[in-house]
């Protein structure tokens, strides 16, 4: 399988990340495309190839302009300001609060934040767009009869809205891609997300239509992060009702549940006849991983590659999470390799 990465992903490379209360080196880190890199190498996986550029044309096509706008000078802004530490929020547009976009920084820092974890650092917009360049140039390999191909990208984009950002996240990688494949002649496309985390920023870009499916197998938001996303009753609406698929599970889920649920996901996209997957690739759902709650062992990635091929369909993996930094690279290896094994 080929995999796209650029160098670019070191530009994200943020001091802080809230956590705890306190300000923690963030767990979205550099040290992760590094070691699936490595893992993608020793494995001898396929070729390693550099994303072409592709501008913002194709990022425009999911996010608002002026949220893309946002992030492509918040970091200067907030330097500008003399502050010492780097670019988080303090104010949120919270219930009975006006919807109008400040115009001072740390007010468009809140505007467009979904959570505050995050901070946005010089270098990230960079990393950002290389990210979705990567994700880019992976969907583009299918068009050119390609049967799957990997998108080695950080940050990550799943919870990254239309208009929104947080969660390590800023432009949604996978989004961009399932557009693209789209506008590239894929009539239907679905998104399986299997991160821990609920993709809520890709649920709300496709929310409304019915050419994009989307599946998420994820912690329940009653118990995880992101919280406000993610519950089974999130189903659609207008003419994409029907087209979201939530699939929220408990605290220590076992791989064998958790299998349940994909083969219930795999079901839908199958009944969907889909032209194109694009699946989030988090590997956030290992035992062994430091902010999740599933049980998932290494081997398991690679059982559900396998079941994942089963679908039949040209498959874009992009890298969401996962931070159990010293396994990322075999756990996501193993999901590429399972996959390849049928
Ligand atoms: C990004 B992706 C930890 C709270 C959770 C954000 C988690 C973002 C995960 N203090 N913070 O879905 O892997
Ligand atoms: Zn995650």
């Amino acid at each position: 399988m080929l995999t796209v990465f650029s160098d670019d992903h070191l530009l994200r490379d943020a001091r802080t990340e809230l956590h705890g209360g306190e300000l923690v080196p963030p767990y979205e880190c550099p040290q992760r495309a590094r070691i699936v890199l490595e893992r993608v190498q020793a494995v001898g996986l396929g070729a390693v190839i550099r994303p072409a550029r592709h501008g913002l044309a194709p990022v425009l096509r999911v996010h608002d302009p002026d949220f893309v706008d946002f992030l492509s000078t918040a970091a200067a802004e907030w330097a500008a300001t003399g502050a010492r530490g780097e670019a988080i929020p303090d104010c949120f547009p919270a219930r009975r609060m006006t919807q109008r976009r400040p115009t001072t920084i740390a007010g468009r820092l809140g505007y467009y934040a979904m959570a505050l974890e995050t901070s946005i650092t010089p270098g990230t917009w960079e990393a950002a767009c290389a990210a979705a360049d990567v994700a880019l140039t992976a969907a583009g390999r299918l068009k050119r009869g390609e049967r799957a191909a990997f998108a080695l990208c950080r940050p990550p984009g799943h919870h990254a809205a239309r208009d929104l950002y947080g969660g390590y996240c800023f432009l949604n990688n996978a989004a961009i891609a399932a557009q693209y494949l789209r506008d590239q002649g894929a009539e239907r496309v679905a998104v399986l997300d299997v991160d821990f985390h609920h993709g809520n920023g890709t649920q709300d870009i496709f929310y409304d239509r019915a050419d994009v499916l989307f599946v998420s197998i994820h912690g329940d938001p009653a118990d995880a992060f992101p919280y406000f996303s993610g519950y089974a009753d999130e189903t659609g609406s207008g003419a994409g009702e029907g087209r979201t698929l939530n699939l929220p599970l408990p605290p220590g889920t076992s791989f064998q549940a958790w299998r349940a649920a994909l083969e219930t996901g795999l079901a839908r996209i199958r009944a969907f006849a889909a032209d194109a997957l694009v699946v989030s690739l988090g590997v956030d759902t290992f035992a062994g991983d430091p902010i999740s709650f599933f049980k998932l062992e290494s081997d398991d990635f690679t059982s559900y590659g396998r079941l994942i091929a089963g679908c039949g369909l040209p498959t874009v993996f992009v890298l969401e999470g996962g931070y159990a930094v010293e396994d990322i690279g075999v756990n996501v290896v193993n999901v590429l390799t399972g996959f390849e094994q049928r």
